[in-house]
């Protein structure tokens, strides 16, 4: 039996509620409420985040993440603003970046019915998302060299939010993670992230290369690109995202590949 779209995002829905999780909008409001603040947040980003990784804990949650009013930005930039960063290039030094790697997207989707659904670590579902729910951030530019494994690299120009703003929804869970899993709507392809890989600021979720929506070939609507890493980590047509504490399967990893595959 085949699902129409309404019919899964009502059975989405009625999981995400039955489920270890709140439902979406309670989700966000406990992310709101009980973040790092004040005096134990200066604390944790003072002392650093094994400091907070040793405190009691609550349901697998540093105890002191839990007991805020509101998000802490000095704990968030220690998670995020610590890594180099990979060269940026002039909108000129753009090239045609070739399609490399079908795994996952070799037939063309719905886009209009394509939903990117996020997960904690237990399969619970956090959220059910359309693109534009996630191109409501911010949008940033980014010109950067893509470096497949093969020994090929061409300077690309795209477009996207930045994975870090978007995870920022979703902080109970990062704060609990180490790991950002992501996989195609079939899960025929699948990468792995460490957390501070996922939010570094060059990290997007892109929609478009060369100012044009992406193809379905490069990955539409909505793919990885994370210059800091081989190619084989920018996931194209990402249907889902989880966030982990349990190293995430990957791809490539399981064919002999570097799981970092790190610069
Ligand atoms: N879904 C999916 N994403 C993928 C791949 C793939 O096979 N399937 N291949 C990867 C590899 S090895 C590379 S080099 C890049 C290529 O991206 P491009 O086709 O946009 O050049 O996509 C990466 N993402
Ligand atoms: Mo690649």
């Amino acid at each position: 039996m085949t699902e129409s779209p309404g019919e899964r995002a009502a059975r989405l829905q009625a999981e995400a509620r039955s489920g270890p999780t709140t439902d979406a909008a309670g989700h966000r409001r406990s992310s709101r409420r009980s973040f790092v603040t004040g005096a134990a947040g200066i604390a944790a980003a003072g002392a650093g985040w094994r400091w907070v990784q040793t405190q009691p804990k609550e349901a697998g949650i540093p105890r002191v993440l839990r007991s805020g009013h509101e998000a802490n930005e000095r704990l968030w930039r220690a998670l995020t603003d610590h890594q180099a960063k990979a060269p940026e290039f002039a909108r000129s030094d753009a090239r045609d970046l070739r399609v490399n790697g079908r795994r996952g997207i070799r037939d063309e989707i719905d886009l209009d019915a394509w939903t990117l659904v996020v997960r904690d670590g237990f399969g619970g579902v956090l959220d059910e998302l359309t693109l534009a729910d996630v191109t409501r951030h911010e949008h940033v530019e980014m010109v950067t060299e893509h470096k497949c494994i093969e020994g090929w690299s061409t300077v690309a120009h795209w477009t996207g939010v930045r994975f870090s703003d978007f995870a920022k929804a979703y902080e109970e869970e990062v704060a609990a993670s180490k790991f950002v899993s992501f996989a195609t709507p079939d899960n025929g392809y699948y990468v792995g992230l460490d957390r501070s890989s996922a939010l570094h600021p060059q990290t997007l979720l892109a929609f478009a290369l060369d100012g044009e929506p992406l193809t379905q070939d490069h990955g539409a609507p909505l793919r990885l690109v994370t210059p800091n890493h081989y190619g084989i980590k920018s996931i194209k047509r990402i249907g889902s995202i989880a966030f982990t504490n349990v190293q995430p399967a990957d791809f490539w990893a399981e064919r002999g590949y570097d799981w970092y595959s790190r610069f």
